[in-house]
């Protein structure tokens, strides 16, 4: 877009509502669309942001299996918690949606329909891959199977997490069902498609033709390389029973595929807005001079610089995205962030561990954002950006300029004597700032538009370093004042230039700045105006930040050592189930229940005890090789297992008459079978 757009349609990609938001879909996703909306709003123009729950889909079908619960609960559990989250962290949507809405299943539908009515579709009988045991088609994550373009052997049916590449389930090697784990055979069934190999020429003129300039270089980078493999017809319809049902005559138990009804999400979220608000929708998509935006994390850049834009470009009256800012991905201590490993920080526990810091975690995932590469979040780096970055220059600078002024002036905002050159110098340094800040979101840098906003907070730390108002209030009264006085106009400034990235602390600030409400735009810091007016009272003073101790990292590190040893102890690998036997076989073991009596240790044996166990039948000796793991005077009084008809044998000389049962523990340490302690010795267990 060469011209100055009229309105602005935000979206975020909608999450799916299968648990709760982490930080890697903050940094992302969430944050940098925010910064965007907000930005855009400052300056006064017309925005919608819109996002919502993605409610259909496979992972939502798998978590409800996994839990025993209807797909309904699920979505209306993490549609909550998700919600509340993105509120928490100041993300500013007009309007979060989502996919179960009933606006959402007409729009879809209607979507649909048109296409279908105006021949779009080609209607074909193929063969899908089907679950003889599940008694159920297997399309996107419910299977996996070997990726056909690089050879990961978890890839989904639909997408290949490891190199992006998106394709049908019928492609996978070695196709396996996420549900039963058993092999699918092929079955007929008849599906909707939309021939993208139609749409290719087109978008190639307006991607890597029309684009090549403005989209950032990994998004290209994607899209020529499905481009250049060729497209081919893609499914529209899945046999599910959960989702939007296909809106034609003969398609039963069919309903749209998910990457099909979630990207009208954000279609069905405007309208659901301008319901709300009064207003027309419809400019927003239709519009030549609106600009859309799609904010969205790598593993979703064929969803949408090909198959929507595709499934917009067949409907006609559309707009199509003037630009697709997808980010890489966040990593976690050096490791990916994952769901299943619970190797995240999840923001809604952030909260609970550091209340009211989202500036801190929005400030350090923008500083962070893996804008260019995948990138890392550790914890040292968040405490040490927090300490000396948000602490130490930007609270430091406010801080010295609020108390200086209720001690001097009480309060009030000083009148300024003549200026001198370096006073001019820097205001004039001070009203480049906007622009250079508004250049980089424009380009959607934001660590860069980050960095320069930190920068205004360091101009403001030099000057008063520089001037000494401490030293000149005892000398020059009328110095001080001038000094204060500029001073307070940097920090004016930084109220309004900080407001997209760090909203809960602008707020605050302004605030402190004797403001009730946000009255400047980004425009006015530019035009020189004057920010703070002579005789202007400020407000309360506060801090805008806290140093964050080494414990609390340390806890956060601990949390993470734990999930790590949990995750191991679950991969640990578990020895093979042994060969059959018959019941028979099984009905020789006599075991009972026992209680170990007395316990002392084997002399010159480190890993054996000698145990004297009531079996109910009689006392007698055991020897156990349980040394390392327990001392003789823990366990005397413990229920155990014991096998009584195991043939004895002499270890180290002494007669073992029987085994206790044991097994380990995720440290390798060794634990009883234990019955139940109101279970007499004797007991028989069969
Ligand atoms: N729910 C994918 C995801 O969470 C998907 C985005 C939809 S955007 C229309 O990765
Ligand atoms: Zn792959």
């Amino acid at each position: 877009m060469n011209h100055t757009p009229k309105r602005y349609t935000i979206t975020a990609a909608l999450p799916y509502t299968n648990g709760p938001v982490h930080i890697g879909h903050l940094a992302g996703v969430y944050v940098p669309a925010d910064i965007y909306a907000r930005y855009q709003r400052l300056q006064g123009k017309d925005v919608v942001f819109v996002c919502g729950s993605d409610e259909h889909g496979v992972p939502i079908t798998l978590k409800a299996k996994k839990e025993g619960i209807t797909p309904q609960q699920v979505v209306d559990k993490y549609h909550a918690i998700i919600k509340q989250s993105f509120e928490d962290f100041g993300i500013s949507f007009d309007n979060y949606s989502r996919t179960s809405a009933k606006v959402h299943h007409e729009t879809a539908s209607a979507f649909f329909k048109k296409l279908y009515d105006e021949g779009k579709f080609i209607e074909e009988v193929t063969e899908q891959l089907f679950d003889e045991e599940a008694q159920q088609f297997l399309a996107d994550r419910f299977v996996l199977g070997t990726c056909p373009k690089c050879g990961n052997e978890e890839s989904y049916g639909d997408q290949c997490e490891k190199c992006g590449t998106s394709h049908n389930a019928t492609d996978l090697i070695n196709p396996r069902s996420a549900i039963s784990g058993s092999k699918p055979v092929l079955k007929e069934t008849k599906h909707w498609f939309l021939p993208l190999d139609q749409y290719e020429a087109w978008l190639k003129e307006w991607i890597v033709v029309g684009h090549k300039n403005d989209w950032k270089t990994n998004v290209l980078g994607q899209c020529k390389s499905w481009i250049d493999d060729g497209l081919r017809p893609r499914a529209v319809t899945r046999d599910l029973d959960w989702g939007i049902p296909v809106p034609v005559d003969g398609a039963d138990g069919k309903v749209l595929y998910v990457w099909f009804d979630a990207p009208i999400g954000y279609i069905s979220a405007t309208k659901e807005w301008g319901e709300r608000e009064g207003k027309d929708w419809e400019p927003y998509w239709k519009d030549e001079d609106s600009k859309l935006l799609h904010f969205i994390g790598k593993d979703n850049i064929v969803f949408h610089c090909i198959i929507f834009p595709s499934m917009l470009k067949a409907e006609g009256s559309y707009i199509l995205p003037d630009n697709v800012p997808a980010n890489e991905f966040l990593n976690l201590e050096g490791n990916k962030i994952s769901t299943s490993k619970n190797w995240a920080v999840w923001l809604h526990e952030y909260l609970d561990e550091f209340p009211n810091q989202q500036d801190v975690l929005r400030y350090v995932l923008t500083a962070n954002a893996p804008e260019t590469k995948d990138n890392d979040f550790t914890w040292a780096d968040f405490q040490a950006r927090n300490n000396n970055e948000l602490v130490a220059v930007f609270g430091n600078f406010i801080n010295r300029v609020t108390v200086l002024t209720q001690k001097y002036y009480d309060g009030k905002v000083p009148q300024p004597g003549s200026l001198k050159e370096i006073d001019e110098q820097t205001l004039k340094e001070l009203r480049a700032y906007p622009e250079v800040i508004a250049s980089s979101i424009e380009k959607y840098r934001f660590r860069e538009a980050q960095g320069e906003l930190m920068n205004v907070a360091r101009l403001g730390n030099k000057y008063l370093a520089d001037e000494e108002p401490w030293k000149t209030i005892k000398t020059d009264e009328e110095r001080t004042q001038t000094v204060m006085y500029v001073a307070l106009q940097i920090a004016q400034a930084l109220a309004v230039l900080s407001e997209p990235f760090l909203p809960h602390t602008a707020a605050k600030l302004n605030a402190m700045l004797g403001h009730t409400s946000q009255n400047l735009t980004w425009s006015q810091v530019v035009d020189g105006k004057e920010l703070m007016v002579p005789g202007h009272s400020i407000g309360q003073n506060e801090l805008l930040f806290s140093k964050i101790e080494d414990e609390q990292i340390q806890q956060q590190l601990d949390k993470l050592a734990a999930s790590k040893k949990e995750n191991e102890a679950m991969n640990a690998t578990l020895t093979p189930q042994k060969e059959t036997i018959t019941f028979d076989d099984f009905s020789k073991l006599d075991l009972r229940v026992g209680t170990i009596i007395e316990a002392e240790k084997m002399p010159k044996a480190n890993k054996l005890l000698v145990l004297k166990v009531d079996t109910g039948l009689d006392v007698r000796t055991i020897v156990s090789g349980i040394a390392e793991s327990f001392s003789p005077e823990e366990i005397v009084g413990k229920k155990v297992t014991v096998l009584v008809n195991l043939a004895p044998r002499a270890l180290r000389g002494v007669e073992s008459q029987g085994m206790i049962l044991m097994t380990e523990n995720a440290d390798g340490k060794l634990v009883f079978v234990n019955p139940d302690d109101a279970v007499p010795s004797g007991s028989t267990i069969n």
